[in-house]
C-alpha cells in the first residue's frame, strides 16, 4: 500500500507523462507519394484518455494507484472542422471490450487533441444494444450535426454465443454535447454497418450511403456500398431501392467487402468518398482505404474510381488488436482547402494524413481505373513507361 506521499508522486508522474503526450508536437513522416502526407505520431491513443477516466484518484479507495477502468484502444473517429477547431468523435474501447464515443478537440488538425471531461452520454433508448462504435459526423444542410454509428446487439435467434446484429443508430446534436437519439435506420437488409449520411438533401430527402450485409461479419449477397433515400429523418426508413454505387469486385481490394468511410467531400468535380475495402489473405482480412467519386447532380452515380488502394496499413500500423487494418470514418477540409484524413490502424490507434483538395481531386480524377486483369494492368503500366521514357528522352533528362 502506498503512502499518501507516494500516491501523490505517482499521480504527479503519470499526469506529467499525460500532459507531455497531449502537448507533443506532431511532424510529417513517411515516404513521399505525392498524394498525402502521413504524420509521425498517432493523434489519439488509449494513453490520450484522461487519467481520471481510468484511475480512482482517492488513495483511500485505491491504495496502489491502479487503473480501475482501463482503456484498450482509441480508434475509428468521426471528424468535423467548425469555427477554426478540429473535433473528433472517437470510438473508445474499454478494457471490458465495450466501445463508447468521446469528443476530443484541438486548434490543430495534427496534434493537441484533448478529450472533454466526460464521454458522450448517448441516450440509452435500445435496451438490447450491447455495443456502439464508428460514428460518422455529418453537418447537414438542415442545421443539425448527425452522428450515424453501428448499434450492435446479441443475435438471440442464434445458438452461437458470438452471433450479433448490426444496425445503424442515429443521433443529432447542435453542440457535440447534447445528443438526441432518433430511431435506428430501417432498410430491407437484415444488418447494416458503415452507414453514412450525405450532407445535403437529394430530391428533398435525406440520403444515406449504406452497406447491406447478410450477417454480422459477412456481407454475403450485399454487393457493396449502396445509396438510398429517407423522407423523414425522425422515422428513418429507406424508401428507395438501395442502389449499389461502389461495387465489390473479384480480385480487387474490395473483393470480400467494402464500406463508406468519411462523409463525402464536395468538390467542383464531384463528391469524393474515402472508403474502405477488404480482401482475404492467408494471414486474415486486410483492410485498406480507397477513393471513388460520385456526381454532384446525382451522388448515387459513380463517376471516378482510381485504381487500387489509397492508403494501406504501413510499418507499425500493421500491428494491433486486429492487425493489417486501415479504417477511416472521418476527414475534414478547412478554409485553406487542406484535407485531413483521420484513419485508425489495426483497430488500436488513430492517425492523421494530410493532403489538399487540389491533390485529392487530381488523384481521384487523373489516376487510371483498375483494368481488373493482370494482362491489362501490364498494358496500362507499359503505356505509362512509354510516355515517361519518351518524355525523359525528349527533355534530355538522364535516368541512370
Ligand atoms: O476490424 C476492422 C473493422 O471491421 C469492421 O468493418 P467492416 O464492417 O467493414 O468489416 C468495423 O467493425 C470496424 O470498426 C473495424 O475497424
Amino acid at each position: 500500500m502506498l503512502t499518501d506521499n507516494d500516491f501523490a508522486e505517482c499521480f504527479k508522474r503519470e499526469n506529467a507523462a499525460y500532459e507531455a503526450l497531449i502537448t507533443r508536437k506532431n511532424r510529417p513522416a513517411g515516404a513521399y507519394n505525392g498524394v498525402y502526407q502521413r504524420y509521425e505520431y498517432p493523434v489519439l491513443t488509449a494513453a490520450h484518455t484522461p487519467l481520471f477516466w481510468r484511475y480512482d484518484l482517492d488513495p483511500a479507495a485505491n491504495p496502489y494507484f491502479m487503473e480501475r477502468l482501463g482503456i484498450n484502444a482509441v480508434l475509428n473517429s468521426g471528424a468535423l472542422y467548425m469555427n477554426g477547431r478540429y473535433y473528433l468523435v472517437a470510438r473508445v474501447e474499454g478494457s471490458d471490450r465495450k466501445s463508447f464515443f468521446a469528443v476530443a478537440e484541438s486548434g490543430s488538425p495534427v496534434d493537441g487533441f484533448r478529450f472533454r471531461d466526460y464521454p458522450v452520454r448517448l441516450p440509452d433508448t435500445c435496451p438490447e444494444e450491447t455495443n456502439v462504435y464508428d460514428m460518422r459526423l455529418t453537418k447537414h444542410e438542415d442545421g443539425w450535426i448527425y452522428g450515424v454509428f453501428c448499434s450492435e446487439s446479441k443475435d438471440t435467434a442464434s445458438n452461437d454465443l458470438s452471433a450479433a446484429n448490426a444496425q445503424a443508430g442515429i443521433v443529432r446534436t447542435k453542440d457535440l454535447e447534447n445528443w438526441e437519439r432518433l430511431p435506428n435506420l430501417k432498410s430491407k437488409s437484415p444488418q447494416q454497418r458503415n452507414v453514412v449520411l450525405h450532407p445535403e438533401f437529394v430530391d428533398g430527402k435525406y440520403a444515406f450511403y449504406t452497406r447491406p450485409q447478410d450477417d454480422f461479419i459477412s456481407t454475403g449477397s450485399g454487393g457493396g456500398v449502396c445509396f438510398g433515400l429517407v423522407k423523414d429523418i425522425t422515422d428513418p426508413v429507406i424508401c428507395t431501392e438501395e442502389k449499389v454505387i461502389s461495387p465489390r469486385r473479384y480480385h480487387t481490394i474490395t473483393e470480400v467487402k467494402n464500406g463508406a468511410g468519411a462523409v463525402p467531400i464536395k468538390t467542383p468535380k464531384g463528391w469524393i468518398h474515402i472508403a474502405h475495402g477488404v480482401r482475404n489473405t492467408a494471414a486474415g482480412l486486410r483492410y485498406v482505404l480507397y477513393v471513388f467519386a460520385t456526381a454532384l447532380d446525382d451522388p448515387s452515380r459513380l463517376i471516378a474510381e482510381p485504381s487500387g488502394l489509397f492508403l494501406a496499413p504501413h510499418g507499425s500500423e500493421r500491428v494491433g488488436d486486429v492487425s493489417n487494418v486501415a479504417f477511416t470514418n472521418g476527414a475534414v477540409v478547412n478554409e485553406k482547402n487542406e484535407v485531413y484524413i483521420y484513419y485508425a490502424s489495426s483497430d488500436t490507434r488513430l492517425h492523421v494524413a494530410s493532403t489538399t483538395l487540389d491533390r485529392l481531386i487530381d488523384y481521384t480524377f487523373s489516376t487510371p481505373s483498375d483494368p481488373l486483369r493482370s494482362a491489362d494492368c501490364v498494358k496500362q503500366r507499359c503505356e505509362l513507361i512509354d510516355r515517361n521514357l519518351e518524355y525523359l528522352k525528349k527533355n534530355g533528362i538522364p535516368v541512370k
